[in-house]
C-alpha cells in the first residue's frame, strides 16, 4: 500500500477521482513514472468510468477502435486487438481491465466509493478529501478524472415515481442486461445512446415507441470487421498514428478539405459526401467541409444531402420528415452514428412520437401523457435522456477552494477555468478534459493522454523547483473564458440547443462549454505556455502573465 496513515486520516501526494481512461493513466503516470503516492476513488465496482455504467443495448464507441485506446506505450498498443471497427462497451471495459492488470493499478484504487467533498486548507496548502465510506484523505494534489458525460440526467418529469413498470436510464444500465422480449417499451430521447439502442430493443420488443424532442443528423457507422492487412499495418504504425492523431484537429486521422462546401461545384460536393457517407463514421462531420461550422449557406448544402438520405431510408414520408432535423445546423450537435436506426422506423411495431410540438406532460402509472392529453401505454420505460454534461460531474462533488468557496457556486453562470485544466482559487486541483478544454470535441483518449501528460509535467516541474502550489491567475482565467466564448460565437455551435451549451438541463446556464482550439493546436498552445515558464499560472504566488498566443485561434487544416 502506498498510503501512510496519520491518525484517522491517511495522507498521499495525489487523490484521483475516477477510474476510467483518465484516472487509470493518471495513476500510472504519477505512481509508476514519477514515484508519487496516489490513490484513486471510483464509484463503480470496477474500472471503466463511463464504460462501466453505459451498458445499454448497442453501446459502443463512435471512435474507430484503433484510435480508441492509449498510445503512450508501444508494448501496450501491441498487446491488444480490437474485434471490430468500433468497440462495443464490454470490449472497451475489457481493454481498460487489461490496462489496469498490465500496470497493476487496482491495488491503489478504492472501488464502490464516491468522493463527496474536497476542501482546500489554505494554511497547510493541502486538500482534504472525504468519501461516502467515511474515509478522509489529505493530498497535495487532487485530480478530477470524472469524465464529461458521467452525471446522468433524469428530467424532472411530473409523476415519474408513479410509473408501475421498470425504468432504466441508458447511462446506468443494469449489469445483467434487460430482456425486452414480449414487452411494450417506451423510450424517451433520440441522442447517440437512443440511436444505438433503438434497433436492438426493437428487435426484442413487441412494441417500441420512441419519444423524440429533437431529431438528429445520424450518419452511418459502417461497423464491421477490419481487414487483417489494415489491422497489421496499423499495429506496425504506432509512432505514425500517435503523431498524427496528436497533431490533428479532432484526435482522429480525419482532415478537413481545403475548400468549403460552398466553394465547390454541386457535383464535386455530392461525390465527396456520397463517398464519405459510404465510408461511415465521422468523415462527413470532421473530415469534410470546415465552412459548415461557420456558414449557414454551406451547412445547408450538406444538410440537403443528409435530408435526402433520411427520406431514402424511411418509407413513411411523415415519419421521415419528423426524423429530419429542422432546428439546428449539421455538426453543431453531436451527430450519432447509425447501425440501422432509420430503417427501424420502417418496422410496423416501432413508432415515433414528436414531443417537441407536444411535450411530455407527465409520466403515468401505465405510460405517459402528452400536453394535448394523448396517452401512451408501455410496460417498460427507457430514459435515453443523456447527461448533465461537463460541469455536472464536478458540481456533484462539494469542492471548496480558497475562502471555502464552493466550485459549483463559482461556476453558477458556467465553467470558469484556465485551459479547462485548473480554476483560479482552487490550487493544485486539476481537471482532466475539463470544461473549456477540447475534450468532447475530440476523440477522448487522445485529449486525456495530453492532459494527463501535461498535469504530470506541471507536478514534476513544481517538485523540481521545490514549489508547493500552482493555480491560474484570475486574469488568465478571465481571458480564457472570454476567448472561449469569442471563438464559439464565431461559429454556428451556439445556435444549436445542445448539451455543449447546457441546453438539455432546465436552468443550466447557456454557455458553450468545450474549447474550439482543437487537439493539435491546443496541445501546441499548452506546450508553448510551459516553454514560456507556465504563462497564466502563479507558482507559490509568483505569477507569469499569459501572452497573446494563448488567446489566438490557430485551427489546423
Ligand atoms: O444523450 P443526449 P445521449 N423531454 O443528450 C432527450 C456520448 N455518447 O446519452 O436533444 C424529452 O445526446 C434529448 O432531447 P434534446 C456522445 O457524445 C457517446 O444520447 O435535448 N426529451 C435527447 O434526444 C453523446 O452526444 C457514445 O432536445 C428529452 C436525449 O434525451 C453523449 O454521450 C455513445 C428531455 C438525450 O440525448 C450523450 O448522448 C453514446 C425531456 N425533458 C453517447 N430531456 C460513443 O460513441 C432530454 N431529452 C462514445
Amino acid at each position: 500500500m502506498t498510503t501512510s496513515t496519520d491518525g484517522a486520516t491517511s495522507t498521499v501526494d495525489a487523490v484521483i477521482i475516477g477510474a476510467g481512461f483518465s484516472g487509470l493513466y493518471m495513476l500510472h503516470r504519477l505512481r509508476d513514472e514519477m514515484g508519487l503516492r496516489a490513490r484513486v476513488f471510483e464509484t463503480g465496482d470496477g474500472v471503466g468510468g463511463t464504460w462501466y455504467w453505459n451498458r445499454y443495448p448497442g453501446a459502443r464507441s463512435d471512435s474507430d477502435s484503433y484510435v480508441y485506446g492509449f498510445t503512450f506505450d508501444r508494448d501496450l498498443w501491441e498487446s491488444w486487438e480490437w474485434s471490430e471497427r468500433y468497440p462495443e462497451s464490454h470490449e472497451v471495459r475489457a481493454y481498460l481491465e487489461h490496462v489496469a492488470d498490465r500496470f497493476d493499478l487496482t491495488r491503489d484504487i478504492t472501488f464502490g466509493t464516491r468522493v463527496e467533498s474536497a476542501t482546500f486548507d489554505e494554511d497547510r496548502e493541502v486538500w482534504t478529501v472525504t468519501t461516502d465510506a467515511g474515509e478522509t484523505v489529505t493530498a497535495t494534489y487532487v485530480i478530477s478524472a470524472v469524465g464529461a458525460l458521467s452525471a446522468s440526467n433524469t428530467p424532472p418529469f411530473r409523476g415519474i415515481e408513479t410509473f408501475a413498470g421498470p425504468t432504466f436510464h441508458t447511462g446506468e444500465w443494469p449489469h445483467g442486461g434487460v430482456d425486452f422480449t414480449g414487452q411494450h417499451v417506451g423510450m424517451i430521447g433520440s441522442g447517440a445512446s437512443a440511436v444505438q439502442a433503438t434497433p436492438i430493443i426493437a428487435a426484442q420488443a413487441d412494441e417500441l415507441t420512441v419519444f423524440q424532442r429533437t431529431a438528429n443528423y445520424v450518419v452511418p457507422a459502417n461497423n464491421g470487421p477490419v481487414d487483417p492487412d489494415v489491422k497489421a499495418a496499423r499495429l506496425e504504425d504506432w509512432a505514425g498514428i500517435r503523431e498524427r492523431i496528436q497533431q490533428s484537429n479532432f484526435g482522429f486521422e480525419l482532415y478537413l478539405q481545403e475548400k468549403g462546401a460552398a466553394e465547390v461545384s454541386d457535383a464535386e460536393r455530392e461525390a465527396l459526401l456520397e463517398d464519405y457517407w459510404e465510408r461511415g463514421g465521422f468523415h462527413i462531420w470532421l473530415g469534410a467541409y470546415a465552412d459548415i461550422f461557420f456558414s449557414t449557406e454551406a451547412n445547408d448544402l450538406v444538410r440537403r444531402f443528409l435530408d435526402r438520405k433520411i427520406r431514402e431510408k424511411v418509407h413513411d414520408p411523415e415519419t421521415a420528415e419528423l426524423l429530419i432535423p429542422k432546428d439546428h445546423p449539421f455538426g453543431c450537435k453531436r451527430n450519432p452514428l447509425d447501425s440501422g436506426y432509420f430503417e427501424t422506423f420502417n418496422e410496423p411495431h416501432v413508432h415515433l412520437v414528436d414531443v417537441k410540438s407536444n411535450p411530455i406532460a407527465e409520466i403515468t402509472r401505465d405510460g405517459l401523457r402528452l400536453a394535448d392529453g394523448a396517452e401512451y401505454t408501455f410496460d417498460t420505460l427507457v430514459l435515453a435522456t443523456g447527461f448533465d454534461a461537463m460541469t455536472g460531474p464536478l458540481n456533484r462533488i462539494d469542492i471548496r477552494g480558497r475562502g471555502g468557496e464552493p466550485l459549483r457556486e463559482k461556476w453558477a453562470e458556467g465553467p470558469r477555468t484556465y485551459l479547462g485544466l485548473m480554476s483560479h482559487g482552487y490550487p493544485n486541483l486539476f481537471t482532466i478534459t475539463g470544461p473549456q478544454s477540447p475534450s468532447v470535441l475530440s476523440n477522448m483518449p487522445v485529449s486525456i493522454e495530453q492532459h494527463v501528460d501535461y498535469i504530470g509535467r506541471i507536478i514534476a516541474d513544481l517538485r523540481a523547483r521545490g514549489a508547493t502550489v500552482i493555480e491560474p491567475t484570475k486574469e488568465a482565467e478571465d481571458g480564457w473564458c472570454a476567448y472561449n466564448q469569442e471563438i464559439a460565437n464565431a461559429t454556428l455551435f451556439p445556435t444549436a440547443n445542445t448539451w455543449y451549451m447546457g441546453a438539455n438541463i432546465p436552468g443550466k446556464p447557456r454557455v458553450f462549454m468545450p474549447n474550439l482550439d482543437f487537439v493539435g493546436p491546443y496541445r501546441a498552445k499548452c506546450d508553448q505556455i510551459a516553454a514560456n515558464g507556465w504563462e497564466g499560472f502563479a507558482i507559490d504566488g509568483a505569477a507569469v502573465p499569459a501572452s497573446e498566443h494563448v488567446y489566438t485561434w490557430a485551427v489546423a487544416g
